[in-house]
């Protein structure tokens, strides 16, 4: 057996070798359990101690060939690809640097992300649900009879069928059904806000079929109107970035409480700002949120006891807080998608609003 010739062909093989998956194909056939090279080692036990002096360095200095030369192909390959990734992936560095990036948020996302951190510091948590609703949760589960003028046609996009308990179908007109939903998964105790989009049969400079909501639910033992007023107005005056914000509390109705509450805000109209008594001239009120402590008929619809948990609930719409803080005309140019009005408007995406750093910091 010519160990030389032998070696010869191995190395040539390695050599040729084009990448590391075929130096390792040739490593098991040299050196594997079942290997060639392997093989002759093998043969050594049975040799004459003579044959085995002759013949035993060559193959342990064949054997010792073999491994170096794969271990030095195996760098060559190795340092052939780092080379190419290296060159594919430069960087020059005296191109100019590369330019930021195009996209706004949208005053109304901005106005969402200011809220849910005001109450998020009140210990208010994000709720949500779904925008396809059926009418118990939208209207009866919310003391809103089949009589009842919010029920009509023009006011609810219905869909055409009904779901398989037999209730009609539509497109949530509030998002209060959130909170009929959180009463019934969650039970009681409850904070919670529940933004988001509701739909409504109506379009002029103030209205838009689709618009914004946020609606708040407090539930716990001994909640009164005091605990109402308080939270709206600290809201308030963290939204409006003012300490001089003043409330009037109107009386009002909502078949979902009892008793129910306009909020206004008092404004000037000399030089924009909010607060101040809304009596004097150049001054005035503004209606911002509907409120009231919630109907014992919704709570029980919640499945809660109203004898034993009471509750307070308020609503507002976000597009119309967002027009009111950063003063556009038109609340239907909000979702004409106008690219020109979405960069004037729009907040700088890396302008997160948290407390720390102020709530309504513009771009
Ligand atoms: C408003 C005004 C007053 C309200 C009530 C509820 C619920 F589900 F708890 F009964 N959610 N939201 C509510 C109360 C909403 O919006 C103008």
């Amino acid at each position: 057996m010519d160990h030389a010739a032998t070696g010869e062909q191995a190395l040539a093989q390695i050599a040729a070798a084009q990448d590391l998956g075929a130096l390792e194909t040739l490593r098991v056939a040299f050196l594997g359990k079942q290997g060639s090279i392997s093989g002759l080692l093998k043969t050594l036990g049975a040799m004459s101690p003579d044959e085995r002096q002759r013949i035993g360095p060559q193959i342990h200095a064949l054997r010792e060939s073999v491994t170096e030369a794969l271990a030095a192909r195996k760098d060559a390959l190795e340092s052939a690809a780092l080379a190419l990734r290296l060159a594919s992936e430069t960087v020059d560095l005296t191109l100019p640097a590369p330019e930021a990036p195009r996209g706004s948020i949208h005053p109304v996302s901005q106005v969402m992300d200011e809220l849910a951190e005001i109450f998020a510091d009140m210990g208010f948590s994000v709720a949500t649900g779904p925008e396809i609703e059926d009418d118990w949760h939208n209207f009866t589960a919310l003391n809103i009879p089949e009589s009842h003028p919010a029920r009509a046609m023009h006011d609810t996009f219905y869909f055409p069928d009904k779901d398989g308990d037999g209730r009609a179908m539509l497109l949530r007109t509030h998002t209060s059904p959130v909170q009929i939903r959180a009463m019934l998964d969650q039970g009681a105790p409850i904070r919670i806000i529940a933004p988001g989009r509701v739909y409504r049969s109506d379009s002029d400079a103030t209205h838009t079929p689709m618009f914004h909501q946020i609606e708040g639910l407090v539930i716990d033992r001994g909640i009164h109107l005091g605990h109402l007023k308080w939270t709206l107005e600290t809201f308030l005056k963290a939204f409006f970035e003012r300490d001089d914000i003043v409330l009037r509390l109107r009386p009002s109705y909502f078949p979902f409480t009892e008793p129910s509450v306009e909020v206004d805000v008092g404004y000037a109209r000399d030089n924009g700002a909010v607060g101040g008594s809304g009596d004097e001239p150049g001054r005035g009120w503004m209606e911002v949120l509907g409120s009231g402590m919630v109907n014992r008929k919704v709570i029980a619809a919640g499945g809660l006891d109203p004898d034993e948990w009471q509750g307070f609930a308020f609503g507002t719409g976000v597009d119309r807080l967002a027009k009111l803080k950063y003063g556009m005309e038109d609340l239907r140019a909000f979702f004409d998608g106008d690219a020109r009005w979405n960069r004037h408007y729009g907040f700088n995406p890396n302008d997160v609003p948290t407390l720390s750093g102020g709530v309504g910091t513009a771009a």
